[in-house]
């Protein structure tokens, strides 16, 4: 039976994570946008490149809700973008009333999809999406650990000179600026990363993974990444659709997990065909956990921002 993803939001990263999907057969493709001919212009150039590939995979753009019926999954990322010097807390306020339409569109035409939030700032706007939509936890998921733990693996495949995929490691707690790189879960091809890099080369290495987001930003001037966001929100839905249940660093709901109450926060997660299956406990060294808390603490402060912005979150 083909699988039915939704895209909502057809912009930078909506049209890469269409054009992912096509490319590897997940599913067909609706691309969401309140810019309808942005997504019909996007969906249609799409579908006219599986003519040269030879993929089975329909697409249509629309801004009708009722396009997006029965979705095994949703991926958000509408809304604004940062420019050069803002923050990602800066489309706090923004963003929540974009969030807050689509999670009325999307719990009115298909409750009982996956759904994977992007748009920022992240942890928030999850927490706000399921809220507001009153989805499941276990079926709301955000999008940002793949892309920090992504953009940290790279340096370090960089300053060691290794194949990324000899590296193992996590990013998690706030996707922001205290976004907690797992120095002691890191690996190289097995060995502890502390064996194999100088501590001041491992602190830029980390700086520049807070900054990751900034540092493209800053070449493109006008939006922000979109290449490697689109390819993690994709490794998520194909996690749910085929049953992979691999082990995800995503934003998901903390219930008591991590010693965290009522908040969503980078997290390993397994996903599989029930959603986010299991939030996994690691070990943390007492750095590691100090500086979890600050991060959670963050969003903590984030999400207090939100409430009063909006007395119902
Ligand atoms: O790791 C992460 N989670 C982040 C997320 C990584 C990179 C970018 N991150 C955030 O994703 C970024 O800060 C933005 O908040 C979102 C989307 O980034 P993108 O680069 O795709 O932004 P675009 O190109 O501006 O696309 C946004 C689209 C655009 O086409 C708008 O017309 C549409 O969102 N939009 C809407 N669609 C539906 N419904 C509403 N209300 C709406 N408002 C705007």
């Amino acid at each position: 039976m083909k699988k039915k993803i939704s895209l909502i939001g057809a912009g930078q990263i909506g049209g890469t994570l269409a054009h992912l999907i096509t490319t590897k057969q997940l599913a067909d493709v609706v691309l969401f946008d309140v810019a309808e001919n942005i997504a019909k212009g996007k969906a249609l150039d799409i579908a006219q490149s599986t003519s040269v590939d030879g993929q089975n995979i329909n697409l249509i753009g629309t801004n009708n809700y009722e396009d997006i019926k029965n979705s095994d999954v949703i991926i958000i990322t509408a809304g604004v973008p940062r420019k050069p010097g803002m923050t990602r807390d800066d489309l706090l306020e923004i963003n929540l009333k974009i969030i807050k339409q689509v999670a009325e569109g999307v719990k009115k035409n298909s409750p009982k999809s996956f759904v994977i939030c992007i748009t920022n700032p992240l942890d928030i706007i999850v927490m706000a999406f399921q809220k507001y939509s009153g989805l499941p936890t276990n079926k709301v998921v955000g999008m940002a650990g793949i892309l920090d733990t992504s953009r940290f693996k790279y340096f370090l495949s960089q300053e060691l000179k290794v194949p990324v995929k000899d590296i193992d490691s996590l990013v998690l707690g706030g996707h922001g600026d205290t976004m907690v790189p797992m120095i002691n879960y890191t690996k190289i091809d097995g060995k502890p990363l502390t064996q194999m890099i100088q501590k001041e080369k491992l602190d830029l290495i980390i700086g520049r993974t807070r900054k990751g987001g900034a540092e493209i930003i800053k070449f493109l001037e006008k939006g922000s990444a979109f290449y490697a966001p689109a390819a993690s929100g994709v490794e998520m839905a194909e996690s749910y659709i085929k049953d992979l249940k691999k082990t995800l660093p995503c934003a998901a709901y903390l219930n008591g997990e991590y010693g965290v109450n009522n908040l969503y926060a980078g997290v390993p997660v397994v996903i599989g065909k029930n959603g986010a299956e299991k939030i996994i406990e690691i070990d943390l060294s007492s750095k590691e956990k100090e500086q979890f808390n600050l991060s959670i603490k963050t969003v903590q402060d984030l999400y207090k921002a939100a409430k009063n912005i909006d007395k119902n979150l």
